[in-house]
Order: C-alpha cells, then sequence, then structure tokens
C-alpha cells in the first residue's frame, strides 16, 4: 500500500544552486545504443532513475554486460547479434521509452521476447508502434492485436518502410529508427512536427549515419555501430519543476547547472519568456552533442499566455508543472493541441485539472488541454499522484506556494524520473 507523504512548507524562499540528475531520455538511449554497439560504451551523469534502471535490467536479461558506478555506468557489448534469448520476460517497470524502443531494437533480432510492464504501461498504447514495425515485417503479438502489454516478439529480418508519422511521438520515431539500423534498404520517417531528437544526435555518435532535412529522416538499414563515452546532460523535464518554483515561490533565486537546452526540448524556456519571468540562460557549449546551460530564475510577476501548435512537442512533459505555473499568472492562460497528455503514465489533463482544482484553482479541462485563469491564492489539500511522477512533482511545487499542508498519495513514483528530488528541495530552502 502506497504511503502519503506531508508536504508542509510554510513561508519559504528558495535560494541556491543545484544541478538535476541526468536526461531520463537521453540516459535510456545511451544503454540501448551501448548495447546494440560493438565494444565499450562508458556513460557519464546516468540518470539512476527507476525507469532507466528498468531499461540496464532488461539488456541484462539479454546477456549484455553493464557496470553502473554511481552515475558512472560501463557497457560492453559484442553487438546485437551476441545478444542471448532471455529466460524471463522483460519488465519495463513504469517506462514507456523503455518498452516503445525496445519494441523497435527487438523486432530487428534474431530472438523471442516477452516484454511486460507495470499496471500504468498495462494501459499505454503499443500500436503506435507495433503498427509501422508491422508494415516492416515484425512479428508482435499482445493483447487487442499488440496494443496493450504483454507483447511478444519474434524477430525476423526487416524491410525499410517509408512512414509518415500520425502523431508527434519520439518514441515512434526512435522505435522505427532503431528497426531501421537492422532493415533491408533505407528507411524514411516523415515528421510533421519535430519531436525530441536524442536517438538523431546519439546515433550519430556511435558511429551511424543518418539524414535529417525538413522534418524528414533517413536511415539506411546494415549499419554497424561502435561504442563510445556519452554524457548525459541534466534533464530540462526535471529542471522544469525548479524554473516554475524559481519564479513562484516568493523571495527565490535559483541557479540550475548543466542542464539540457536540445532545442527540441526547450519550449518551457520560449514559455517563460513569453509570461515575462526573470530568467537568464547562460549557454555553455551549442555545438556538443546535446548542448547544455545554465538557467537562473527569480520570482517573478507572470503574465498569461497561450501554448499550443508546434511548440507542444517540445515541452509535452512540462505541461503538469505549466499549468501550476499559469495558477499564478494574470489572466487566461490556455493550453491546445496538447491530446497526447491523455495517454501518458496517467491521463495528465484530468490528472492536473482535478488535483489544482482541490487547492483552489481557477481550471477547466478541454478535449485537448486546459484553460487556467490566474492569479489564484492556492490552499492544501489532500492530493493524488496517481502514480505518475510529474503529477507528484507538480504537487510537491504547489505545497511550496499553498497556505497550508498538502498531503501527497503516493509520492514514491517520483523516483520513476528524480530520485533525489525531496533532497534538491531541500537544498534550497
Ligand atoms: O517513458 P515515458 O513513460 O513515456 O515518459 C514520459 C515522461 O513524462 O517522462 C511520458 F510520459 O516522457 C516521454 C515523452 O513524453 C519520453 C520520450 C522519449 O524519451 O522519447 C518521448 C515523449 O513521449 P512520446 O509519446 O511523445 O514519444
Amino acid at each position: 500500500m502506497a504511503q502519503s507523504k506531508l508536504l508542509d512548507y510554510q513561508n519559504v524562499s528558495l535560494k541556491g544552486t543545484i544541478q538535476v540528475p541526468g536526461d531520463k531520455s537521453i540516459s535510456h538511449r545511451s544503454i540501448m545504443f551501448g548495447a546494440i554497439a560493438k565494444g565499450k560504451t562508458t556513460v557519464s551523469g546516468f540518470l539512476l532513475g527507476e525507469d532507466c534502471l528498468s531499461t540496464i535490467e532488461c539488456f541484462r536479461k539479454l546477456g549484455v554486460e553493464i557496470d553502473v558506478d554511481g552515475t558512472n555506468v560501463t557497457i560492453n557489448s559484442t553487438g546485437i547479434d551476441a545478444w542471448e534469448e532471455p529466460k524471463e520476460v522483460l519488465y519495463t517497470g513504469n517506462s514507456g521509452t523503455t518498452t516503445r524502443l525496445m519494441l523497435g531494437i527487438l523486432a530487428g533480432t534474431n530472438l523471442h521476447t516477452v516484454m511486460t510492464g507495470d499496471a500504468s504501461i498495462g494501459k499505454r498504447p503499443m500500436r503506435r508502434v507495433a503498427d509501422p514495425l508491422r508494415l516492416m515485417g515484425a512479428n508482435i503479438s499482445g493483447r487487442a492485436n499488440g496494443q496493450f502489454t504483454p507483447l511478444a516478439i519474434q524477430g525476423t529480418q526487416l524491410k525499410a518502410i517509408d512512414y509518415s508519422m500520425p502523431v508527434a511521438s519520439a518514441q515512434v520515431k526512435s522505435a522505427i529508427l532503431f528497426a531501421g539500423i537492422r532493415a533491408e534498404g533505407t528507411t524514411t520517417v516523415r515528421e510533421n512536427e519535430v519531436s525530441r531528437d536524442h536517438t538523431e544526435r546519439m546515433l550519430k555518435q556511435f558511429g551511424g549515419k543518418l539524414t535529417v532535412e525538413n522534418g524528414v529522416i533517413t536511415i539506411d538499414g546494415g549499419q554497424q555501430l561502435n561504442g563510445t563515452h556519452v554524457d548525459v546532460p541534466g534533464d530540462i523535464s526535471s529542471a522544469a519543476f525548479f524554473l516554475v518554483a524559481g519564479a513562484i515561490v516568493p523571495n527565490s533565486e535559483i541557479t540550475l547547472k548543466n542542464v539540457g537546452v536540445n532545442p527540441t526540448r526547450s519550449g518551457i524556456l520560449e514559455v517563460f519568456e513569453k509570461m515575462g519571468a526573470k530568467m537568464t540562460v547562460e549557454v555553455e557549449d551549442q555545438h556538443a552533442a546535446e548542448p547544455t546551460a545554465t538557467i537562473k530564475i527569480r520570482t517573478s510577476q507572470l503574465e498569461a499566455t497561450t501554448i499550443e501548435g508546434d511548440i507542444i512537442p517540445r515541452l509535452i512533459d512540462e505541461i503538469p508543472i505549466l499549468a501550476l505555473l499559469a495558477t499564478q499568472a494574470n489572466g487566461k492562460t490556455v493550453i491546445r493541441n496538447a491530446e497526447e497528455l491523455k495517454v501518458k503514465e496517467t491521463d495528465r489533463i484530468e490528472a492536473v485539472v482535478t488535483e489544482l482544482k482541490k487547492l483552489g484553482a481557477n481550471i477547466e479541462a478541454t478535449d485537448d488541454g486546459m484553460i487556467i485563469e490566474g492569479p489564484t491564492k492556492l490552499h492544501g489539500a489532500h492530493l493524488n499522484s496517481y502514480g505518475d511522477h510529474r503529477i507528484g512533482m507538480m504537487a510537491a511545487v504547489a505545497a511550496l506556494i499553498t497556505d497550508s499542508s498538502i498531503e501527497l498519495d503516493d509520492a514514491e513514483c517520483i523516483a520513476v524520473s528524480y530520485p533525489t528530488f525531496f533532497n534538491d528541495v531541500s537544498e534550497l530552502i
């Protein structure tokens, strides 16, 4: 039975410097590429969140040697053809990224594998990945014709496809690109809206080739990848909670170091600018595989805004915390075109609206987003995380500005992406 956590932070201000943990998306991919490549891969700044540890466990079951020493990880692999057929089910925990990307990887092996995850994963749609992979010749079966886990994959020789993405999803795109590495011919993926491009960037780090032009990605099959070093930057999706906290908690001034600011992820910074946040972004190395920055944020007077269109995939995971931010902004904030939120760890439109209403926020759900009218003084309440790390952290940041404490059910789920979250909160108080 999940325990509740009392979040009692009255009259606090936040001051100081922190470095948020490694990027979740990049950490997953470092293990996947390291396991596919031949030779030794070293990773620094790896995220020790539950999701990324699930990825490591899956590859260990495939016979890949992976050593974890703090946030340094070493992968020794003799390449994908040397993986062993696992005797056990591969358990992907709460991680959509692990489940979907591994589907693309496993489809082109010569192995039979079965994958399953937790209750939340069991409800998340998998046909968005299984269907294009089937067009490549993949053998995938599962509940509701492959829509839900458990999924069984009989690996086979895949063939290239030309695929136009029906939704903006880095997971779908990445699964097809991973499959494309093993397929016969040249695979093309067409994106209408740009989604995070960590897979494309990292493939090149491992010596692979692909082209990206006007939203069209092409990759040749039969490529051999070689082990390398991956430096994982801090996760902007984790930094987002402290960016919002710094902007809405009175008398605060926070510095966040080494935050990944890949333009396909940094939509939140554009929203902060539009809302008038007192923020500076100092980019460290624009030409690194993944650019990083030091971001400073101070308590700010905020104006409402509209968040819609092609910025949505570049800040999709930040919408729960942006909704909290909007409760403190002057005017009506409208979030549109974000229906993808309904198929995350939980229905994040419903969860955000229900929980922020309990605190007294003026917020309504729409079909593809929400409308928030601010500013409102928030009060304490008993909240639910729904087992979703991002809802849990939104509740914890809200507790920094409520007039009395918040009791949060299932706060442990925060360890999925940010196991040291409460230490960092304490560090700044
Ligand atoms: O891995 P998971 O559970 O899907 O994690 C989430 C998150 O909030 O951490 C989504 F719930 O992030 C996804 C993100 O929303 C991670 C991701 C990736 O690493 O490729 C891509 C996005 O999902 P999608 O469905 O848009 O491709």
